[in-house]
């Protein structure tokens, strides 16, 4: 097959030397482009994603439009706890709602582990509609929730600040809770694996919810299912493929992130990337970190923060620049248009250029 035109970020994933810093953002197929609020004013948000044609078109906007250096597919990480069973609605302010949320031991009990081949065909054929619009311009990442967020939904019933009810849940009947990520985690395992299967050139996995727990109940009920996905997918992918892990609020345990198997940890703007580069030495590549709200900002701040995010990484292979968290709706196209620019025209100093090693 003919080589991607732009491979930056899968080099960077590895830690292997680049031209320059790869750029793209969480949540850059959204709510802020222009051509994605149209889509939206003629179908609905899940119409969107179980349209494969939709999915890709959506897909590859911010591509063409912002010139990122990697494609996420268009998608929503509940579309697993849809598929082992729950009824998911999507409201009209954006929030997400299930109808039959678990609240029992029996509830658990009727939860199936899907066969993506089966339940989630729509996303396997999105993907491969997606290669043939990208025409290998740039990887595309395939991605999924991660047990302990997708728990935190599924039992909570609604997206909510703090989860209250999910956290409760857990402390109250650890056993449940522990069922119900066990069979979580092998939704979770199978579903990365087919959309490896299917063509994804790296997959993330978004633990947006983990930084709720407490010290003992993260590494209980959070790391534990990460550390499991991964290995499970590791074992068995058909291609070996990056494997990137945002775990949201939760830089005090980087060190302990660094040695689930992820490749990449894509971090917070809380985390100081200096520091997380020494914790965590050569054994991942690190992703992010610029505050979103930066991006509502005048475009000076916005030209100013991301220089400062590169700086903080210093000198070297293993960063992809991203935000710490997704874009805001409410974000100017222009902003994010002038943050992919400013990191393509400042980063190249902080990488060695070819020939100029042997100098
Ligand atoms: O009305 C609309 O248009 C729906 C809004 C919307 C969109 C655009 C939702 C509902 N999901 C998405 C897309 C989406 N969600 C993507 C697309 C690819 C990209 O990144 O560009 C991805 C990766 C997600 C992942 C996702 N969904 C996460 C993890 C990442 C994160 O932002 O923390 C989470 C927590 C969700 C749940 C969810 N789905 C939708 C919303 C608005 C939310 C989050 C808010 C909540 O809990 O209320």
């Amino acid at each position: 097959m003919r080589p991607l035109e732009n491979d930056l970020f899968l080099r960077a994933c590895r830690r292997e030397p680049t031209e320059r810093t790869p750029i793209w953002l969480m949540r850059q197929a959204g709510r802020y482009l222009p051509s994605y609020r149209a889509l939206r004013e003629r179908y609905d948000f899940l119409t969107l994603c179980r349209t494969p044609e939709l999915a890709a078109e959506i897909t590859v906007q911010p591509v063409e439009q912002l010139g990122v250096d990697a494609a996420i597919l268009f998608s929503d990480i509940l579309v697993i706890p849809e598929a082992m069973g729950l009824m998911l609605r999507i409201e009209e302010s954006g929030g997400p709602h299930i109808e039959n949320p678990v609240r029992t031991a029996a509830d658990v009990a009727h939860l199936v582990i899907p066969d993506p081949q089966e339940k989630l065909s729509y996303i396997l054929e999105a993907i491969r509609v997606t290669q043939e619009r990208l025409r290998r311009r740039v990887p595309l990442i395939g991605f999924a929730g991660a047990p302990w967020t997708l728990f935190a939904y599924m039992v909570e019933g609604s997206g909510r600040d703090d989860f209250r009810r999910a956290r409760v849940f857990a402390r109250e009947v650890p056993s449940v809770a522990h069922a119900l990520l066990e069979k979580i985690a092998r939704a979770v395992a199978r579903f990365l694996h087919a959309q490896i299967e299917a063509g994804v050139h790296a997959v993330q996995l978004f633990d947006t919810w983990a930084g709720l727990l407490d010290p003992d109940s993260f590494l209980e009920f959070s790391l534990t299912y990460v550390r499991r996905v991964i290995e499970t997918v590791k074992a068995a992918a058909p291609r070996r493929v990056p494997i990137l892990l945002f775990s949201r609020g939760t830089a005090a345990w980087i060190e302990a992130l660094a040695e689930t198997g992820a490749d990449v940890l894509s971090v917070d703007w809380t985390c100081d990337l200096a520091r997380a580069r020494q914790q965590t030495g050569d054994r991942v590549a690190l992703q992010g970190n610029l505050d979103p709200t930066v991006l509502l900002a005048s475009p000076e701040v916005v030209v100013r923060e991301a220089r400062k995010v590169l700086a903080r990484f210093g000198v070297g292979a293993g960063h992809i620049f991203n935000l710490g968290h997704g874009v805001l709706p409410e974000t100017p196209v222009e902003n994010v248009r002038r943050l992919v620019d400013t990191v393509k025209r400042e980063s190249p100093q902080y990488h060695v250029q070819r020939g100029e090693a042997s100098r």
